[in-house]
């Protein structure tokens, strides 16, 4: 076994060795320190003083990059790569208390983990409006993150019918739909149907989301019932091609079993372009049935709702250009990636130019739509965009990033990544105005880049200039596991908060005074209003019945920025932490009787230690 593994990665790295040696472009990147020369050094301080930020100065840029399983958004400066900030999104995360109060406690819900792909930025008219950031995760759900004060407001799901929810969230350019779909096909209501009638009995699912343009809240929109393939990324068109989704698919074999080699046998599979502002139509026309609580459509019934783009091989990534004319599709078994133009998909739409149908939903010609077949390199999966119609892919197989031309298709550059590139992440590079700048390159393996820790090889992205004809690197940096797409938004879009002001707080639990704060008895249930302000946490003491329903609310008066303060009860597996402004509620059932210790758990002040206080159980 071990062996095989070995084989197959060196063959993986052969391949990439062979690919680089036959670019001409020699990539650049910093040398290093071994081959020592004048010149060699200098390209390294250039790249070290591109990525300084020196004490006392910030970065340009946010980076919010997805967490994979650990179901968080780590948010990095760019360049210096700093990890700044974490936000707990589908996992409790002590450090913030996050899923320890009632409040978090509660929108998590029986699931304490989740696997978050993709983040999406709010937008207006195309660009990042710095409102709020979208995720996605394979549990069917989609989650909130209010960008005043980043944190995870609400989380939707899981969804009825939708089974790993990976094509998602790809937001529309005004902000009115997310995208999720189904990676997973299933029967449609869910019920026991054995994996053989998978071809026939099983369905995917796309959906749009619906956000409220003011709150940002979402609520179920529409779901389309959809051939069992796999569908497993989208993006949102704008511009001319604003009004539809992108989806590609894979196992368009309906296969099921051994899926690296059942679902490979077809050349092409296919992105689904979905007209949305036609489904929104429909359903409002009543055209949909209701499944799960769900208005669900069925292109079948009603056409003109879908169509499907044939794109080889094994579609990863699809990735709508600025201009929103242009659709990138990459085929990660190809050497290539697909551009479709939109207005051929649109006239070959009028002219009915179709070789043929799944489920009822006619399959365009692909000579009729596309417009090139970029020769990128191999296992292409992503691609970003700079300024001046520069697209950038990852190439998973040749662990490198192509940069090449829209409109000429020219492949200029190629600059090699450690190792194993998957999604790639440039300057608002998928809004309609992109910056240029700077590029991540997000590796699924590392190598040693870093120090070793043994096995689990700490992850790596890596930091790439993109000002200049050839791509320079930059800079390795750590970044937690396990990264998959990433977002990256000029600082000054973001305007976070400083405090919560008072008058907001309309916590009914919030008390403002010391002298309010105390203990009320309801039969069996015991309300305490506590105050945390520098350095105590009043009551200072408390007692309850065993066997009673205990909610503790701690407000903190603080109105000082960064003046948090922390409720750690020991013995409870309790611990939440109050933002200045912020009341916080946990509720637990005082156990055996005994007396326990709590204690602010936020270093807060010279008197940090003294912050502490005893529950008695008696
Ligand atoms: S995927 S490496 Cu989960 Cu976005 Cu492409
Ligand atoms: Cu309050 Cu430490």
């Amino acid at each position: 076994m071990e062996s095989q593994r070995t084989s197959a990665w060196a063959r993986v790295l052969i391949l990439a060795a062979a690919a680089a040696a036959a670019t001409q472009c020699t990539p650049s990147r910093p040398a290093s320190r071994q081959a020592g020369g004048g010149a060699v050094q200098s390209d390294i301080a250039v790249a070290a003083q591109k990525t300084y930020v020196a004490p006392g100065d910030l970065d340009q840029y946010y980076m919010f990059a997805s967490g994979g399983h650990s179901g968080q958004i780590y948010v990095y400066g760019i360049p210096s790569m700093r990890h700044i900030s974490t936000i707990p999104v589908f996992t409790p995360y002590p450090a913030t208390g996050y899923g320890f109060d009632d409040e978090s406690k509660k929108m998590l819900g029986e699931l304490t983990w989740g696997d978050v792909h993709h983040p999406s930025l709010s937008e207006t008219k195309g660009d990042y409006d710095g409102r709020w950031l979208f995720v996605n995760e394979m549990n069917g759900r989609l989650a909130r993150i209010d960008l005043r004060d980043f944190k995870t407001k609400q989380i939707l799901g899981p969804v009825a019918n939708l089974h790993g929810n990976h094509a998602s969230a790809f937001v529309t350019p005004n902000t009115e739909y997310a995208l999720m779909a189904s990676r997973f096909s299933r029967p449609v209501p869910n019920r026991p149907i054995g994996v053989d009638k998978y071809a026939t009995d099983y369905k995917g699912i796309v959906a749009g989301i619906k956000i409220d343009p003011q709150s940002g809240e979402m609520s179920l929109g529409w779901q389309i019932l959809m051939p069992p393939f796999d569908y497993d990324l989208g993006d949102a068109g704008k511009g001319p091609s604003e009004g539809w989704f992108f989806l590609t698919s894979y196992n368009t074999e309906r296969a099921t079993g051994k899926l690296e080699v059942t679902s490979a046998q077809r050349d092409r599979d296919y992105i689904a372009a979905v007209d949305w502002r036609a489904v929104e139509k429909a359903v409002a026309e009543g055209k949909a049935d209701t499944i799960g609580g769900v208005k669900v459509i069925d292109p079948k019934k009603v056409p003109g709702l879908v169509y499907l783009l044939p794109c080889g091989k094994s579609p990863h990534g699809v990735d709508v250009a600025p201009n929103g004319n242009w659709i990138v599709g990459s085929g990660k078994l190809q050497g290539v990636t697909t551009v479709f133009n939109f207005e051929k998909v649109q006239t070959a739409i009028k002219n009915k130019d179709f070789t043929g149908d799944e489920d009822g939903i006619p399959v365009l010609k692909y000579e009729s739509i596309k417009d090139a077949e970029v020769p990128v390199g191999l296992g292409p999966l992503h691609t970003q965009f700079g300024t001046d119609d520069w697209a950038y892919t990852s190439l998973f197989v040749d662990s490198a990033i192509a940069k090449w031309k829209l409109g000429t298709w020219e492949v200029v550059d190629k600059a090699p990544m450690s190792y194993s590139i998957g999604h790639l992440s440039a300057a608002e590079g998928d809004t309609v105005s992109p910056d240029g700048n700077y590029l991540v390159g997000l590796n699924k393996l590392s190598h040693g880049r870093h120090l070793n820790v043994g096995p689990s090889q700490p992850e790596s992205s890596q930091l790439v200039d993109i000002t200049e004809e050839k791509m320079k690197l930059l800079y390795d940096a750590f970044t937690e596991p396990e990264p998959h797409y990433a977002q990256i938004v000029k600082a000054d879009k973001i305007k976070p908060i400083e405090v919560y002001p008072k008058e907001e707080n309309k916590h009914p639990l919030a008390v403002w005074d010391v002298g309010q704060a105390g203990v009320t008895r309801n039969g069996r249930n015991v309300t305490v209003k506590m105050v945390a302000v520098r350095s105590t946490l009043t009551p200072t003491e408390f007692e309850v019945q065993e066997g009673d329903t205990v909610t503790v609310a701690v407000t903190n008066i603080e109105q000082t920025t960064d003046e948090l303060h922390g409720f750690g009860l020991l013995d409870y597996n309790i611990n939440i932490v109050i933002d200045p402004g912020e009341t916080k509620t946990v509720t637990f059932t005082a156990k055996k009787n005994g007396v326990y210790a709590f204690y602010c758990t936020n270093f807060c002040s010279a008197l940090h230690q003294e912050m502490q206080g005893y529950m008695v159980v008696k």
